[in-house]
C-alpha cells in the first residue's frame, strides 16, 4: 500500500497523463527519505524522533514530493518477552494507525519501499555525528567529515554498502554512505537534501543528532498528534478500562474524533475514568537514574496519598518492573484501595508483542482521571502528551513520583498542547 495524500505527488502510471500537467503541476517522480535512530534508544524517543523527520518531510515536500519511510521496529533494547515470538522487522501499522499519520505527512513502510523498488537498494546513506572537536558557540553546521565510527562495511565483491538496515542486512545494500558531522534542527538538513544529491532514496542514520525545529508549537503538536495508536491496540485498551476500571469514553469525556484534524479540546474537557494510573519505570531506570526513582514503599505511600486526596478507590500500574516488585508494591499500598496490571492474552502478546502491551498500557494511563509518572521518562512524557490531546486539565496530568531524599519534589514541565 502506498500512502499518499496529495494527489499531486501520487505514484502511478497514471501520473504522466495530461491532466496532471491541466492542473498546472510539473509531474515529479516522489524521493523518499529513510532514516534511523542509535540503536541503543527505546521506543519513546524513536518516536520523538519520527516527529522532526515528519516536520523535515513535509518542509521537503513543499518544493517537490517526497516520501517518509518508516523504519521498522528491531531488537529494542527493553523487547525482551521471549514467550512473544519474533520481535523483528515489525511494521509500524502494529502500533500505529497509518492513516493518521498519513494526515499529516505521506508515509510507507519499509517492505513497501522494497516491493517499489527495482532493487533491495538505498542510494545513499548519510550517517550523522557530532563535530570531533566540540563546538563553543552554538550555530548551526553540517560538514562532511571522516567517520568517527562506522557501522557499515565496504564490500568489494558487490561494490556496495552494508549494514544493518533495521534488520534487513542480508538482503539490502546502499551505493554510497557518508559521515556527515552536524549541529543544527531537522529542516536544516533541507537544503543540503535539495542541493547535494539527486538520489531517488536518501537515509539519514543516527537521525536523533538533529533537535526539532520548534519545540512545543502547533506544527510539533500537529505532528504528535497526527501519531495516532493502531485502532485494536485501542481497543484493548479501551475493553480493559470498561471491565475493570469503570471508564467509557462517553462517560469520562474523551471521546476520540474520526481524524485528528477535527480534534481540538481545551483543558479540562476530559474527565477521565474514576482511577488513579501511575508509570512507575524499574528496570534500568533503577540504576540509571537512582536519584529520581523511589523506593517501592515510598512509590506505594505518595500513590495512597494521592488517591485519597483525588478519592480515588482503583489505582491501575503500568511498569516494567518484574512481578515481585509489583506484589511487594501492592502489599504497601494495602485493602484501601483495588489495585491493578495490565495483563495481556497469550494473542495479544504474540500479536502486538512488547511494544504493544507497552502501548495498551499507555494508552490505559491517559485515560485516567490523575496520572502520575517517572521523572525523565519519555515513556511517561508520551502519556502526558495523550492526555494533552484528550483534553485534561494539566493539574491532573502533570504530576509524578518522587524518590525519598527529594525534599523539593519538582514537578514536570508543562508541555501544554497548541492549535
Ligand atoms: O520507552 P522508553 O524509551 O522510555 O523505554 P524511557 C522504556 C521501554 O521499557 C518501553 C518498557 O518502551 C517499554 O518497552 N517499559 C517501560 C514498559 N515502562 C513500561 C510500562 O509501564 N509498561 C510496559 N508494558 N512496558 C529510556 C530509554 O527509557 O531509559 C533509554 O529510552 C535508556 O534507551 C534510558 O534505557 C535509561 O525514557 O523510560
Amino acid at each position: 500500500m502506498l500512502v499518499c495524500k496529495n494527489t499531486a505527488y501520487q505514484h502511478s502510471e497514471d501520473d504522466h497523463d495530461e491532466d496532471v500537467l491541466k492542473q498546472g503541476f510539473e509531474y515529479k517522480e516522489p524521493r523518499y527519505l529513510l532514516y534511523d535512530v542509535n540503536p541503543g534508544e527505546g521506543f519513546n524517543l524513536r518516536r520523538d524522533v519520527y516527529m522532526r523527520i515528519a516536520v523535515l518531510v513535509q518542509n521537503l515536500n513543499k518544493d517537490g514530493p517526497w516520501i517518509l519511510v518508516l523504519p521498522p521496529w528491531s531488537r529494542l533494547y527493553h523487547w525482551r518477552s521471549r514467550d512473544v515470538g519474533s520481535q523483528e522487522r515489525i511494521p509500524w501499522s502494529t502500533f500505529f494507525d497509518l492513516t493518521s499519520l498519513t494526515e499529516f505527512v505521506p508515509v510507507i513502510e519499509f517492505h513497501e519501499f522494497l516491493e517499489l523498488s527495482k532493487e533491495p537498494i538505498i542510494e545513499e546513506v548519510y550517517y550523522l555525528q557530532n563535530y570531533k572537536e566540540g563546538w563553543d558557540k552554538w550555530e548551526e553546521k553540517m560538514d562532511k567529515r571522516p567517520c568517527l565510527v562506522n557501522p557499515y562495511e565496504w564490500d568489494r565483491e558487490s561494490q556496495r554498502w552494508r549494514g544493518w538496515f533495521f534488520g534487513y542486512s542480508d538482503e539490502v545494500e546502499a551505493l554510497k554512505m557518508e559521515c556527515i558531522s552536524v549541529l543544527g534542527h531537522a529542516g536544516f538538513l533541507k537544503p543540503f537534501l535539495l542541493a547535494n544529491t539527486t538520489a531517488r532514496s536518501v537515509m539519514i542514520d543516527r537521525a536523533e543528532t538533529v533537535l526539532h525545529d520548534r519545540y512545543g508549537d502547533a506544527v510539533f503538536w500537529q505532528v504528535r498528534r497526527s501519531m495516532r495508536f493502531s485502532k485494536k491496540l485501542r481497543e484493548i485498551g479501551d475493553a480493559y478500562r470498561a471491565e475493570f476500571l469503570d471508564s467509557i469514553d462517553e462517560q469520562d469525556k474523551t471521546v476520540l474524533t474520526d481524524s485528528w484534524t477535527d480534534m481540538k479540546t481545551n483543558h479540562g474537557d476530559a474527565l477521565g475514568g474514576p482511577y488513579l494510573a501511575v508509570h512507575l519505570r524499574r528496570a534500568d531506570f533503577v540504576r540509571v537514574r537512582e536519584k529520581d526513582v523511589p523506593s517501592i514503599k515510598h512509590a506505594a505511600k505518595q500513590l495512597k496519598e494521592l488517591a485519597r486526596k483525588h478519592n480515588l478507590k482503583k489505582i491501575f500500574v503500568a511498569t516494567d518492573a518484574p512481578l515481585g516488585e509489583y506484589e511487594e508494591l501492592k502489599g504497601h499500598i494495602g485493602k484501601e484501595f483495588d489495585v491493578f496490571r495490565f495483563e495481556p492474552t497469550k494473542e495479544v502478546k504474540q500479536m502486538y508483542k512488547d511494544g504493544g502491551v507497552a502501548i495498551i498500557d499507555q494508552w490505559i494511563c491517559a485515560h485516567a482521571r490523575l496520572f502520575v509518572g517517572t521523572r525523565e521518562s519519555t515513556f511517561s512524557f508520551r502519556i502526558q502528551d495523550e492526555r494533552e490531546i484528550l483534553g485534561f486539565d494539566p493539574e491532573m496530568t502533570f504530576n509524578r513520583l518522587c524518590n525519598e531524599k527529594d525534599k523539593k519534589c519538582e514537578q514536570p514541565t508543562r508541555w501544554l498542547i497548541q492549535y
